[in-house]
């Protein structure tokens, strides 16, 4: 029995009987890392002279099937570490790992007993998502795998290129290639040990169907019954927001892509999925990488909403981290090693809109934690929470928690007073400690829009 999406809009899932707690691990960590790596990491972005490529580059550069399989022959990540690998990603304060084990261009990331053309038949012949898997057991760190339905490689997946003339599509069967993706997913469902997410991709073709998805989404769940499975299994996702249309469409959590959804969505399970620079595979020549700043308040938006956090990175084919996400990982640890507990096991903030900066919010010894997560310090050293009329307990810098703050209440608002100075620009977070759950007092046109996902 396939689990159902309702929508947005908080409709109820047709949950499976131990859906809720197949997700908990999931919805606690709220910060996972993506992994866009393969051949395509070698060209590193560039072909005859265009720079604007990635993991696409095999269509973007209209490369032919034979001089794209010559990348075989130069994929030889001798610095590749996974235990690195794993550590950059705890120590940034990340709970999963999201790797590509295939991706369009057809390459497999691990050795396939269905496929000559994965990481044995290179110059590495490692198997590279094992040496994850055992990196991430040792680490604590739930290790997930995302695969491409859509396979520009393999002879019996259809459709072809458009610009793929002459690569005949005569005795291709697409039921076949359906057979091929199903062994390699039992492979990597078998021989990897637990597998926290499958995260399916590259849906949105004719040749792929509801019924299908279907069909799939029971299939992977046969093969490890707590595995969770994203929307993209299906063709429920609305153009390439990854947003879930409405409709009886399985997946067990919605996945926008490079953005926030402005007011989360409320009633499903959510992950917003996001690059450091421009491109999810690496591109040398990209520079515009977001600031340490910005993937923080990301985080904390995110998570503000209700929602998870998986933020990408594209290794060189050396198997290295370019440097620059290197710094922001690093940068990332050092703010959730003093504030991880107001991300972790939180939910969505009571409150629609703040203009200082977000909130999260757990449940704490009977009442409700609610962290306050300020980007901008007020002026005159007096945070204003209005529009809850809960009885406010205690509150304190989390980073200071011995320093009790005061609070008075002025009208519909708690008001806090503050330090002067923001011990950290970039988001200081305050515990506030409240009696019950938040009581809010809705202003009249919202009363019926806010949802406490
Ligand atoms: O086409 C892919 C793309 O290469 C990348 O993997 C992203 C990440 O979510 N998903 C698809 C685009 O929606």
């Amino acid at each position: 029995m396939a689990s159902f999406f309702g929508c947005q809009g908080g409709d109820q899932k047709i949950d499976e009987p131990n859906e809720e707690t197949r997700m908990d691990w999931w919805r606690d960590a709220r910060f996972g890392m993506f992994i866009h790596w393969g051949l395509y990491s070698i060209p590193a972005g560039e072909w005859k002279g265009t720079t604007n490529h990635a993991e696409w580059i095999r269509t973007t550069a209209e490369i032919s099937l034979e001089e794209y399989d010559q990348f075989l022959d130069d994929f030889n990540p001798v610095e590749f570490d996974a235990e690195a690998w794993v550590k950059m990603a705890k120590d940034a304060g990340m709970k999963y790992i999201t790797i590509t084990s295939k991706h369009h261009d057809g390459f497999g990331l691990y050795d396939s007993k269905t496929s000559d053309f994965d990481v044995m038949a290179t110059p590495f012949k490692r198997d590279i998502l094992k040496e994850l898997a055992d990196a991430c057991e040792k680490a604590g760190i739930k290790l997930c795998f995302y695969h491409s339905i859509m396979d520009w490689h393999h002879p019996d997946y259809l459709p072809r290129r458009g610009w793929e003339k002459n690569r005949s599509t005569e005795g291709a069967e697409f039921p076949r290639y359906v057979d091929y993706m199903k062994n390699q997913l039992k492979e990597l469902l078998t021989n990897y040990g637990e597998i926290g997410v499958l995260w399916f991709d590259g849906e949105w073709e004719d040749t792929w169907t509801h019924e299908e998805g279907v069909e799939l989404y029971d299939y992977i769940r046969s093969l490890q019954p707590n595995i969770i499975i994203n929307n993209r299994v299906d063709k429920g996702r609305q153009g390439m927001q990854g947003l879930t249309a409405e409709g009886n469409f399985v997946g067990d959590f919605g996945t926008p892509e490079q953005e926030i959804p402005d007011t989360g969505l409320p009633g499903i399970d959510w992950e917003s999925c996001m690059t450091m620079n421009d491109h999810w595979g690496y591109n040398k020549n990209d520079d515009n990488w977001k600031s340490s700043e910005e993937l923080i308040q990301n985080l904390v938006d995110i998570a503000s909403k209700g929602g998870n956090f998986l933020l990408n990175i594209g290794p060189k084919a050396d198997g290295t981290f370019p440097q620059e996400s290197i710094e922001r990982l690093a940068a990332i640890g050092n703010w959730m090693n003093v504030n991880g507990a107001s991300i972790y096991e939180t939910q969505a903030s009571p409150f629609e809109h703040l203009d200082w900066g977000r909130v999260t919010q757990k449940q704490i010894n009977g009442g409700t934690r609610l962290y306050l997560h300020v980007f901008d310090w007020p002026e005159n050293g007096e945070l204003r929470l209005g529009g809850i009329r809960n009885e406010a307990i205690q509150a304190s810098l989390l980073s200071a928690a011995s320093t009790q703050l005061t609070i008075r209440r002025d009208e519909d608002a708690l008001v806090i007073e503050l330090p002067k100075i923001s011990p950290n620009e970039i988001d200081e977070v305050i515990y506030l400690d409240i009696k019950g759950e938040p009581d809010m007092i809705l202003a009249p046109m919202n009363a019926d829009s806010i949802s406490n996902h």
